[in-house]
C-alpha cells in the first residue's frame, strides 16, 4: 500500500513535494538518491531521531507507523521507501523500467536486518540510553514492533538473533555478487536503475560496518561504479555528519580490539 490516507488532513492541500527523512537513515537515503538522479526539488522536513522526533503525535498523524521516510506529493502521501522510490521515479522512467522487482523486494525484506546489525554494531557506540528517555519513547509511539525493537535492543539482543541476521545479509550479498559476475554493470545489467538506488545505502551501511566487501569483488566493484554518481554524494554522504563517522570507526575498531565486531558472527566467524 504505496499510498495511504494521511490522518494529518491538513497535508492534502500541500503542494509540490514533501519529504520527513533522517540524515543516517537507510530509507532517507534511497529517497534522497532517487530525488537526486529525477532533478527533483523537495521540501525537507528532518527529524532528529536521537531526540525521538519521530514519536511526536504530530508525526505518527503524518506517517502511522512512525517511521521515516514519509513522502507527500502534491497532498498525496506515501510511506514505505522501495514504493516512494517508483512513484519518484514514475512509470515511464528507465530508471523504474529497468529495476527488477526481485531485487527491489530483496532491499525491502534486507532492511530489517540491516537496522538489527546498524543498532549492534554502530549505534552502541553511544552507551545505554537515559532511563527518561526509554521510558518516553516507550509512552509516546504507537509502534508496538518498533517499541519491541527497542526494548531488545536496550536488554543486549539474543547472539542467535545476531547470527541470524549477518547470515541473511550475506546471503543477499553473496546473491548480488553473483548477479554481478556475468560482467553487466549494474544490478539489473547494463543501464543504472531503481535496483541499483535500493541497494547503494545497504552497501554503505554495511562498509561502515567493515563487512568483508573482498568476498563479493563483483558488487565491490558495482558500489565504485554507483558511488561514483553525483546523487550518491548529494543523497548519501552530504548527510552523513563527518563526526558521527568517526565515532562510528573508532567504535568498529573497539569491537574488533574485543573480538566482538560484525567477522565474529554468523557465516563471517
Ligand atoms: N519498510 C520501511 C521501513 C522504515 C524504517 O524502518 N525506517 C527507519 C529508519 S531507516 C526508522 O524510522 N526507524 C525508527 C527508529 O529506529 O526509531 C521503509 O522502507 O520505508
Amino acid at each position: 500500500m504505496p499510498e495511504i490516507e494521511p490522518a494529518d488532513k491538513s497535508l492534502k492541500s500541500m503542494k509540490g513535494r514533501h519529504l520527513w527523512h533522517a540524515p543516517l537513515s537507510s530509507c532517507s537515503q534511497r529517497v534522497r538518491i532517487v530525488l537526486s538522479e529525477m532533478g527533483q526539488d523537495y521540501e525537507s522536513h528532518l527529524l532528529n531521531m536521537e531526540k525521538d522526533e519521530h514519536a511526536t503525535p504530530e508525526y505518527q498523524a503524518i506517517h502511522p507507523n512512525g517511521l521515516v521516510p514519509a513522502y507527500l506529493e502534491d497532498g498525496r502521501l506515501f510511506i514505505e521507501s522501495i514504493e516512494i522510490i517508483q512513484q519518484i521515479a514514475g512509470a515511464e522512467s528507465e530508471l523504474l523500467e529497468a529495476a527488477d522487482p526481485d531485487l527491489l523486494q530483496r532491499a525491502d525484506v534486507a532492511q530489517a536486518d540491516l537496522k538489527l546489525l546498524t543498532f549492534e554494531f554502530l549505534f552502541r557506540f553511544s552507551g545505554p540510553q537515559p532511563k527518561e528517555r526509554s521510558e518516553a519513547f516507550q509512552a509516546k509511539h504507537q509502534n508496538e514492533v518498533l517499541k519491541q525493537f527497542k526494548r531488545d535492543y536496550e536488554a543486549g539482543f539474543a547472539r542467535e538473533r545476531i547470527d541470524a541476521a549477518v547470515d541473511r545479509t550475506a546471503a543477499g550479498f553473496q546473491h548480488l555478487d553473483d548477479l554481478l559476475s556475468d560482467g553487466r554493470q549494474f544490478l539489473s545489467g547494463d543501464t543504472f536503475s531503481l535496483s541499483d538506488v535500493a541497494w547503494m545505502p545497504n552497501f554503505h551501511r554495511f562498509q561502515l560496518m567493515n563487512w568483508p566487501f573482498d568476498r563479493t569483488p563483483h558488487l565491490q566493484a558495482w558500489f565504485e561504479r554507483v558511488a561514483a554518481r553525483d546523487s550518491y554524494r548529494v543523497g548519501l554522504v552530504e548527510w552523513q555528519p563527518e563526526p558521527l563517522r568517526a565515532a562510528f570507526a573508532e567504535y568498529v575498531k573497539k569491537r574488533q580490539a574485543e573480538g566482538t565486531d560484525i567477522r565474529q558472527y554468523g557465516s563471517l566467524a
